[in-house]
């Protein structure tokens, strides 16, 4: 492969023009107006809970008081799904909070909300604003009415949820016309099956498949897989880390494909934290990304990551630099693992569209795509929160669409040398070297997804 590359050296490839090697598109920001309202977003909102579906995605705009709106945009256009001048369906008057967990499929939303005197339940936007749950619901198979529900995750008409009653945690799932228990505090943990559910943390859905975070009363975590008949332990405070040492002490963010893979954030002693993939085919877990992965553009010896957003295929997660003791963490980069190869997306101390980020907010991977927000400042003037879309391409190096000669011909022009993205640093680690050449020898010939 050297020689391959050395001949097009001699040969004397002309560079082509420096294009943009990860493209970013304003998704909205504070001068935007409000989708389905009046006025602009302004500076005072916080842009949150992001979930993308293809090219659809939804957010959250939070305020002082939490969430307080609901949108979304499909097919490229935006849409207000709720807010707290949204009249609350089968209930009484508006809603005055959302929680910060939503879903989305097939341009569909779904999201938990709350009103006045203890109102509550579980809503979609599909053909209109509906009601799947609330006060008013029999927990299945009970005589007694839910209390509270949040954390729904949809998947075509399939809406799963957390129900909260007199019983205790469970998860639940509606098909489009019944509520059934995926599991609950009558369902015994596995693989022990000597103890029952008592909590709920984490709920992800997709085709048939729930995974969640779960734990009994004395606090002993897990993540675990329901496939519509059977609940397996993905992974417990029994389990060992791959690639650390002992066993998890700490579960977050899990995710599930459409396929029944898993991916989720992972703790353990001394510090560890990674982000792990549970393969159903092979009932194997391994690890994505730890704290001694190299991760590229971050130098600190304090580097870590943060938790996984996985799209089915690859996971982007940000990396963080822990300050040293007392370890406040700080986003540092959001990076992707896509095919394998490590990419800085965005580092925290560039610009984004002439912007400099001064905090990330959240983000959500979809493909070649990730949707970010964060806030930031120009010419040192505060531009509260953003969307960004950043469109990446590995080996594109001009920015044509198509990864060719004319790519690795500005890349050997710089070999071995300090570069940025447009003089062929795929990786973003600040050098053009041997690990930019295999990334863009591994697409080769290849045209952007
Ligand atoms: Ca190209
Ligand atoms: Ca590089």
């Amino acid at each position: 492969m050297n020689m391959f590359c050395k001949t097009f050296v001699v040969l004397g490839i002309s560079v082509a023009t420096a294009g943009a090697a990860i493209t970013t598109t304003k998704i909205v920001d504070k001068d935007t107006v409000k989708w389905g309202g009046t006025g602009t977003f302004g500076t005072a909102v916080v842009f949150s809970s992001l979930i993308v579906d293809g090219g659809d995605l939804t957010f959250g705009a939070a305020n002082l008081t939490g969430l307080g709106s609901v949108y979304k945009r499909t097919n490229g256009t935006g849409y207000l799904v709720a807010n707290n001048s949204t009249l609350i369906p089968d209930g009484t008057g508006s809603f005055t909070a959302f929680d910060r967990k939503l879903g989305l499929s097939d341009g569909d939303v779904v999201f938990s909300g709350e009103g006045s005197s203890g109102q509550f339940g579980v809503y979609s936007d599909s053909s209109g604003l509906n009601k799947i749950m609330n006060g008013s619901t029999l927990v299945p198979g009970e005589t007694f009415y839910f209390t509270d529900a949040d954390l729904p995750s949809i998947h075509y008409g399939d809406i799963a949820f957390r129900g909260v009653s007199s019983g205790g945690n469970g998860v639940y799932l509606y098909d489009g016309s019944t509520i059934s228990v995926i599991a609950d505090y009558d369902t015994t943990i596995p693989p022990a099956n000597t103890a029952y559910f008592d909590t709920i943390v984490g709920l992800a859905y997709s085709n048939g498949y729930t995974a969640f975070i779960g734990a009994d009363s004395s606090g002993n975590y897990g993540i675990y897989l329901d496939n519509g008949s059977s609940l397996i332990c993905i992974a417990d405070y029994d389990t060992a880390i791959p690639g650390g040492t002992g066993n998890f002490t700490w579960f977050k963010k899990v995710q599930v494909d459409s396929n029944g893979n898993v991916v989720f954030g992972g703790d353990g002693s001394s510090r560890q934290r990674g982000i792990y993939k549970y393969s159903r085919n092979t009932s194997t877990l391994s690890l994505i990304a730890d704290r001694d992965t190299t991760l590229p553009g971050i130098s600190s010896v304090y580097s870590s990551v943060g938790y996984p957003s996985y799209d089915g295929s690859n996971v982007a997660f940000f990396g963080i630099i822990d300050r040293g003791p007392p370890y406040v963490p700080l986003k540092h980069s959001l990076l992707v693992d896509y095919d394998g190869h490590l990419i800085n997306i965005c580092k925290g101390d560039e610009k984004v569209d002439g912007i400099d980020i001064l905090q990330f907010g959240d983000f959500a991977l979809s493909g070649n795509k990730i949707t970010l927000s964060f806030s930031g400042q120009v010419n040192n003037d505060w531009v509260g929160f953003s969307i960004y879309e950043f469109e990446f391409c590995p080996g594109d190096i001009n920015g044509d669409g198509f990864i060719n000669l004319s790519d690795l011909a500005i890349l050997l022009a710089n070999l071995d040398n300090p570069g940025s993205r447009e003089d062929g640093d795929i990786n973003g680690d600040g050098m053009v070297d041997s690990i930019d050449q295999a990334i863009l020898l591994d697409y080769y010939n290849e045209s952007c997804p």
